[in-house]
C-alpha cells in the first residue's frame, strides 16, 4: 500500500524534475522577460514563472484541496492537512548568468512540520529527497553530513541579502568570521547550501532574511541527513535566521557567529548555543 509520505514523494519528485528541464532547457534558448522584484537585484524571470505555474498545476490535478504557498505568488488555502511550499527556481541570479548552481525547490508539511522535501539542480543533474524520519538521499544514495569537528578547517557558506544595506552588513559579519574558518563559499542557492552541509561538501551554512520557501526542502534534507539545522540561538529554525552546521561544528560555530555578529553590528549578539569538538573530514561522494 502507498503511504501519504510516499504519495506526496513522488509527486515532489516529478513535479521538480519536470519544472527543472523546463527551466533548464528554455533557458538555454534564451531569456526574454527578466523584471526586478524586491530591489534592483532581486530579478524574476519568466521561467521562475512557468516552474511555479507547473508545479502548481500539477499538485492541483491530483491533489485539489492541499494548500501551496510559491515564492512567485501562489497562495491557496487548503482543506487537507497538506501544504505546499514551493521555490520555482531558488538561485534565479545564477540562472540568469547561466551559471549551474540553481535548483527547484519544493516541500510538502502536515500537521508537525515539512514531510517530504525534493531540491533538483538540473544543471548539476543532482535530486537530493528526504522524507521525515526516513533519511536523505542524492539521487538515490544516501548522504551525511561531515565529521568535522574543528571550526578552523570548516567550510563555511552564506548568502546575502538583495537589500544594499543589509548586505553591507552581512559583509561586515562574514569578514569578522573569515579568520577563524577555513574558508567562504557563496553559492547562491539557499536549497543547494542546505543539502551540501547534508552530504559533506560544506561543514556548514549560515544565512539572515531568507523565505520560507528557500528552506523548507533544504532544511528537512539537511536534517534528515544528520545535520543540525536551527536558528542561530539553537532554536528552531525560521527563514529570519538559518544555521545548519554538522553536528560537532554547530555548537562552536554558534559562538562565534554570535561574537561575530555582535562585532558587526554592536548589538546584543544572541546566547551561545554551546561548545564541541571534535575531528574528521567531509566524506560525502553525492
Ligand atoms: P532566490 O534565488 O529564490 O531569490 C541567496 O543568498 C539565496 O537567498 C537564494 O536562495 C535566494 O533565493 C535567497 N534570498 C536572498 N535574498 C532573499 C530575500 N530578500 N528574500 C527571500 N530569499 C532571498
Ligand atoms: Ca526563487
Amino acid at each position: 500500500m502507498t503511504t501519504l509520505d510516499d504519495e506526496l514523494l513522488d509527486l515532489a519528485v516529478r513535479l521538480a524534475t519536470e519544472a527543472g528541464e523546463l527551466v533548464s532547457t528554455g533557458r538555454r534558448r534564451g531569456l526574454s522577460s527578466v523584471s526586478t522584484k524586491s530591489s534592483r537585484t532581486d530579478m524574476v524571470t519568466e521561467f521562475d514563472r512557468l516552474s511555479e505555474h507547473h508545479i502548481v498545476n500539477g499538485i492541483l490535478s491530483v491533489r485539489p484541496n492541499d494548500a501551496i504557498v510559491g515564492e512567485e505568488g501562489a497562495s491557496r488555502l487548503g482543506t487537507s492537512a497538506v501544504s505546499w511550499l514551493i521555490d520555482p527556481i531558488d538561485g534565479t541570479t545564477n540562472f540568469l548568468y547561466d551559471l549551474p548552481f540553481f535548483s527547484v525547490s519544493i516541500a510538502a508539511a502536515d500537521l508537525h512540520g515539512p514531510l517530504v522535501a525534493v531540491v533538483f539542480a538540473p544543471r548539476l543533474g543532482e535530486l537530493f529527497t528526504a522524507v521525515r524520519g526516513r533519511g536523505a538521499f542524492c539521487n538515490g544514495q544516501p548522504i551525511s553530513p561531515s565529521s568535522t569537528g574543528e571550526l578552523d578547517t570548516s567550510l563555511v557558506a552564506t548568502g546575502f541579502s538583495y537589500e544594499p544595506k543589509r548586505r553591507a552588513g552581512q559583509g561586515h559579519t562574514v569578514a569578522n568570521l573569515l579568520a577563524s574558518v577555513r574558508d567562504i563559499r557563496r553559492f547562491g542557492s539557499a536549497a543547494l547550501d542546505l543539502c551540501y552541509v547534508g552530504c559533506g561538501r560544506l561543514d556548514v551554512y549560515f544565512e539572515t532574511g531568507l523565505g520560507p520557501w528557500d528552506i523548507a526542502a533544504g532544511g528537512l534534507i539537511a536534517q534528515e541527513a544528520g545535520a543540525v539545522v536551527t536558528d542561530f540561538s539553537g532554536h528552531a529554525v525560521r527563514p529570519e535566521e538559518v544555521l545548519a552546521a554538522t553536528p560537532l561544528v554547530h555548537g562552536s560555530f554558534g559562538l562565534l557567529l554570535a561574537q561575530a555578529l555582535q562585532t558587526a553590528t554592536g548589538a546584543q549578539a544572541p546566547s551561545p548555543i554551546g561548545q564541541t569538538g571534535g575531528d574528521g573530514n567531509a566524506n560525502s561522494d553525492c
